[in-house]
């Protein structure tokens, strides 16, 4: 049995590129990601991801602008803690993203995303978010650096996964 806690990851993007923020501190340090965090007890995952966006970067992102764009499920070896994140994608929001005590953002063109220093399932799964494809992706890491197993897959439509999924 898993222990499973559910968090959030917001990507802000045009037609060119995307923006990622350097961790500071915490789990993931000195790894460029996006934007998100655990969801708190009484809050729904959509006010988290719009909470920790404005959190770690001061941008203001309104729930209409928020698409759900994938579903990542992170185990690690001998830890019962299963990471289930969903990804978000927006291209309108409001403010302009300013580094904070935990995230230092920076525009990248999506040929120049920086894999080398990020979490290793990005490579895997960033080419269906820059194809604008939906997604569900599964790794089983040992440590932090190394994935023992995966699976990724396109889906039609999150809805129908999240009404299929037990
Ligand atoms: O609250 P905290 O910053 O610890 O939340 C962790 C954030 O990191 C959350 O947005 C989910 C995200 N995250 C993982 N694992 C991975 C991963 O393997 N790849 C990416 N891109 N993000 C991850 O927890």
């Amino acid at each position: 049995m898993f222990l499973k806690k559910v968090y959030t990851l917001v990507f802000l993007r045009n037609e060119t590129q995307i923006l990622l923020g350097l961790k500071k501190r915490g789990f993931g340090v000195n790894k460029w990601n996006g934007f998100g965090g655990k969801v708190e007890q009484n809050e729904t995952i959509i006010d988290a991801a719009i909470r920790e966006l404005k959190e770690e970067c001061c941008v203001v992102v309104n729930k209409c602008d928020l698409k759900n764009i994938g579903h990542l499920e992170f185990t690690f070896e001998g830890d019962s803690l299963l990471m289930d994140v969903r990804v978000f994608s927006a291209s309108n929001y409001q403010g302009v993203p300013v580094e904070t005590e935990e995230m230092a953002p920076k525009w990248y063109g999506y040929d120049e995303v920086p894999f080398d220093n990020m979490w290793p399932d990005d490579r895997i799964w960033f080419p269906y978010m820059v194809k604008n494809k939906l997604f569900f992706g599964k790794f089983h890491y040992k440590g932090f650096d190394t994935i023992l197993n995966y699976e990724l897959q396109e889906l039609k439509s999150m809805e129908t996964f999240y009404k299929n999924k037990k």
